[in-house]
């Protein structure tokens, strides 16, 4: 269908030019985070993008059209809309048939990035295996679309209200790399080290790079999870975490919160739990990541 991707200007010429792309996430903005913090991040993270050698892409549905970059006005009247649809693999065509507005999960973000051929993505956190999964079946469309889109996304591991072990059992069924970066302990989102250890470490984006482009010259569907720990300055250890997400979880149970509003349900009241705090330290973790995800889009540049 013609002119349905919509790429910014910034990023049109960064393309023209061979000059390297990190997909950015709209989800976190919509259904992340708070007004007005959510602009501020959004435009931090393109910043951190820019300072560190690559072009941003924020990925969002707007008008019709999947935009591939969002300029200042639209990304601000994102921020302000925070009953966007969340769009995964499911409803990122019927929000653009209806013409309607949606923010991209790192499920729909991975299937736009792709279309858009960009390799890397930086997100916070992606979806999982939510805790009672057995009870509920609530596991992210996000693990689906690792084992299926060439895609590298950057995170700081699943979110800690997730059940990790599950998630990584999950990631292993479907044939997705998890690697965690510079450590050997797979991180937990707020805090570095989940009390699990990732199944594989790497310690350069170089390396990083040449195993994305080695899954394609075997011709492996699916994308790359790579776990940066949250900057040490920033964490909140799992210890004093815990009990804070437990208390959040059992909020949702008790209100029968389900389905797409369980995360930002979660999200939202850690973030008054913690007295802002675990928002401190999402912002934090996100900048990381976009620094991460910028040296892995250079090292792929480099290395075609
Ligand atoms: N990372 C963050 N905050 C977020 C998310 C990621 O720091 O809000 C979003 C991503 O868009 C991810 C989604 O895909 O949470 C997971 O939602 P669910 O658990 O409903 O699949
Ligand atoms: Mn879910």
């Amino acid at each position: 269908m013609k002119d349905l991707l919509a790429y910014a200007p910034e990023v049109a010429a960064a393309r023209a030019a061979g000059v390297p792309i990190v997909a950015l996430e709209s989800t976190i903005i919509t259904h992340g985070m708070p007004y007005p913090q959510n602009l501020a991040t959004a435009r931090a993270v393109e910043a951190e993008v820019r300072a560190a050698g690559a072009v941003p892409a924020t990925i969002a549905v707007m008008g019709g059209r999947l935009r591939i970059g969002l300029g200042d006005d639209a990304l601000d009247a994102l921020a302000r809309t925070p009953e966007a649809m969340k769009l995964s693999r499911a409803d990122l065509a019927v929000c653009l048939a209806r013409g309607a507005t949606g923010a991209t999960t790192v499920a729909a973000t991975m299937i736009a990035a792709h279309l858009a051929g960009i390799a890397v993505f930086a997100t916070g956190g992606i979806g999982g295996v939510h805790r009672g999964a057995e009870q509920s079946f609530d596991i992210s469309a996000d693990l689906r679309e690792l084992a299926q889109t060439p895609v590298t996304v950057v995170a700081a591991g699943a979110k800690a209200i997730l059940d990790l072990p599950k998630t990584l059992e999950v990631l292993e069924t479907f044939g997705v790399p998890v690697i965690a970066f510079g450590q050997d302990a797979l991180p937990a989102f707020w805090s570095r080290d989940s009390g699990l250890r990732a199944p594989l470490r790497m310690d350069s984006a170089a390396e990083i790079a040449a195993a994305h482009r080695m899954r394609a010259a075997l011709g492996l569907p699916g994308g790359q999870l790579v776990a940066n720990p949250i900057p040490a300055e920033a964490e909140i250890a799992r210890a004093e975490i815990t009990p804070v997400i437990e208390r959040a979880l059992a909020e949702v149970a008790a209100q029968g919160i389900a389905a797409k509003a369980v995360t930002p349900f979660l999200l939202a009241r850690i973030f008054a739990l913690t007295e802002g705090r675990s928002l401190a330290a999402n912002i934090a973790l996100v900048l990381a990541n976009a620094r991460l995800a910028a040296a892995i889009a250079r090292e792929i540049a480099t290395q075609a």
